[in-house]
């Protein structure tokens, strides 16, 4: 039987960069999950007898928002819901069932990277029907609809049962549980060379995946160990558990430091990789070669013809405007245009869709293409092996080779995590307020060439995004870029990226904080960053 039931709004339910992220006790009150996804049903038009995609991250409160889904989406009408089974699938599975099953849209359970358990975060994303997660102008409207919210339609139905496969009634809606791995699998079956990609781990190449107990573990076990033959033990901490094991599920520097060590070490493995929470994210570390995000997009992109499902060559790449400008050199030495978007995955669904990109990627170490509408982690841990075994070289002699033909970009980003809210925004207002008087600026050696404001404007929908980030540009090609992170859930999160770029293959042996050591001074002192925010160092470098 539907339901009716009166509620009223709840303060701050305004998706972020990636969705609406809260600690887990604020999504536990009562109403809040209906309200929200209320709200984003509220938006949508003709989705009546629909597909819905249901699946998350497999975090703590992932089950129990997934049957409060699956009946609100019964009662507004959808016709089928595929869920994946236990209630998983990662970030580009998702994306890619949406495709493949022409549904109208999904909507993912996750918080990301960010930490998970009874006190960690959560999160609820709507993605559209091409995959992708929604623009601005849905996520803005459902922020609306959260404001003005007065009743929710949901079943009084008993839960599905997530852990069976096959199919279900929920009132007048079928509810079909599926395995999450199966349609992801055969898609990166048909881009990569399976059996070139078998080949090198017969030949001896030994390699860890790290899937930080998150969702990637059942991914990477099949397509890794069962499919490629890896050695059983190269995927590590295979089993999603709803905290992550305790761990924070970031594949960076700090949180996979690990595999870091692992790389380093003398007689270490060839090629260590890591992904996150819900699996978009990748971390990529060849034997004695820690390849940053920005690097990987360019690399990836520079190569992935070599890979059966990129053999015809690519149509262009995108890069989030923070990312550093490595791959502008490849789209330039290969005549290919080169996007430069906001933060945040749902600006390339316009590009990807109109086919004037294939191959994207962000700073935050998320890559992907046209494949889905996500950035997708097993994905670029794949095409590295294809890249790997089509040329029969390591990551370290693939990477000085692409620094001695494009240039090195120096390149890291500072965070200062959790700092006052009102001190961050006043940091980021009085930098903008001093944009004018930053050109023909000397400090040394650097000199400013400009400062703005990133705006963009998308050339396929003509719309319009402003207030994207505080770029400083330099003569020589270097950039400070400032932004707040929009994934945080508590305080604010103030990010600064600095870049540099290096010509000279005889100084591409630098280490990073070193080669970037004048500009990350400047960058501290520009913003007045310890006056706003009482922060001396940064807490995570990346
Ligand atoms: C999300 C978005 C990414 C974005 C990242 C960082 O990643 O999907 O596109 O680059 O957040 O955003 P911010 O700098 O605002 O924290 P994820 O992996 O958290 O979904």
């Amino acid at each position: 039987m539907i339901l009716t039931i009166a509620t009223t709004p709840f303060e701050g339910q305004k998706p972020g960069t990636s969705g609406l992220r809260k600690r887990v006790p604020v999504f536990q009150q009562r109403h809040y999950v209906e309200n929200f996804v209320q709200s984003i049903f509220d938006c949508l038009e003709g989705f009546a007898g629909t597909t819905l995609v249901v699946g998350g991250d497999g975090r703590f409160f992932n089950r129990e928002a997934i049957q409060t889904v699956i009946r609100l989406a019964a009662a507004n009408g959808f016709g089928r819901i595929l869920v994946g089974r236990g209630g998983i699938l990662s970030t580009p599975a998702a994306s890619n069932v949406i495709r493949v099953r022409k549904a109208y849209g999904g909507i993912i359970l996750s918080a990301s990277h960010n930490p998970g358990g009874p006190d960690g975060d959560f999160g609820i994303k709507y993605n559209v029907g091409n995959g992708g997660p929604a623009p601005e102008k849905v996520t803005e409207a459902v922020f609306a609809r959260t404001r003005t919210i007065t009743e929710y339609r949901t079943l009084d139905s008993a839960d599905v049962d997530l852990d069976r496969l096959g199919e279900v009634g929920a009132g007048a809606a079928i509810v079909e549980v599926i395995d999450p791995v199966d349609d992801y699998a055969g898609l990166m079956q048909r881009l990569f060379d399976f059996d070139r990609i078998r080949g090198l781990f017969a030949s001896g190449f030994r390699m860890k995946f790290d899937a930080m107990s998150a969702v990637t573990g059942p991914y990477a076990r099949q397509i890794l160990e069962r499919m490629l033959g890896a050695p059983h033990g190269t995927v590590m901490n295979f089993t999603p558990e709803p905290d992550f094991g305790g761990h924070h599920p970031d594949p960076n520097l700090v949180h996979a430091r690990h595999l870091y060590d692992l790389a380093m070490s003398i007689d270490g493995p060839d090629f260590c990789a890591a992904s996150d929470g819900d699996g978009d994210r990748n971390l990529i570390i060849g034997n004695h070669a820690f390849v940053t995000p920005s690097d990987s997009l360019a690399m990836l992109a520079a190569n992935a013809h070599l890979a059966p499902g990129y053999a015809k060559g690519i149509a262009g790449i995108a890069r989030s405007m923070p990312t550093s400008r490595a791959a502008d050199r490849v789209a330039e030495k290969m005549g290919i245009s080169l996007y430069e978007t906001p933060t945040g995955w749902k600006f390339f669904g316009n590009l990807l869709d109109a086919g004037l990109v294939t191959i994207c990627g962000e700073e935050s170490a998320g890559t992907g293409s046209d494949h889905v509408r996500e950035k997708d982690g097993l994905w670029a841990v794949l095409l590295w092996l294809d890249i790997v075994a089509a040329r029969r070289q390591s990551v370290a002699a693939i990477q000085r080779e692409h620094w001695a033909a494009y240039g090195r970009n120096y390149y890291s980003r500072h965070d200062f995590e959790e700092v006052e809210t009102d001190g961050a925004n006043a940091l980021m207002a009085q930098l903008r307020e001093g944009l004018v008087g930053l050109k023909g600026k000397r400090f040394g050696a650097l000199e400013i060439a400009g400062a703005d404001d990133f705006a963009y404007h998308d050339p396929v929908d003509g719309s319009d995004s402003a207030h994207q980030g505080i770029r400083v540009l330099f003569e020589d090609g270097s950039r400070i870029v400032y932004r707040l992170s929009g994934t945080g859930t508590s305080g604010a999160t103030l990010r600064v990226y600095i870049e540099r770029f290096e010509p000279d293959a005889a100084a591409h042996g630098l280490e990073t904080q070193a080669a970037l050591a004048d500009l990350i001074a400047l960058g501290h002192a520009l913003a007045r960053i310890e006056h706003f925010t009482g922060r001396r160092e940064p807490s995570v470098i990346t």
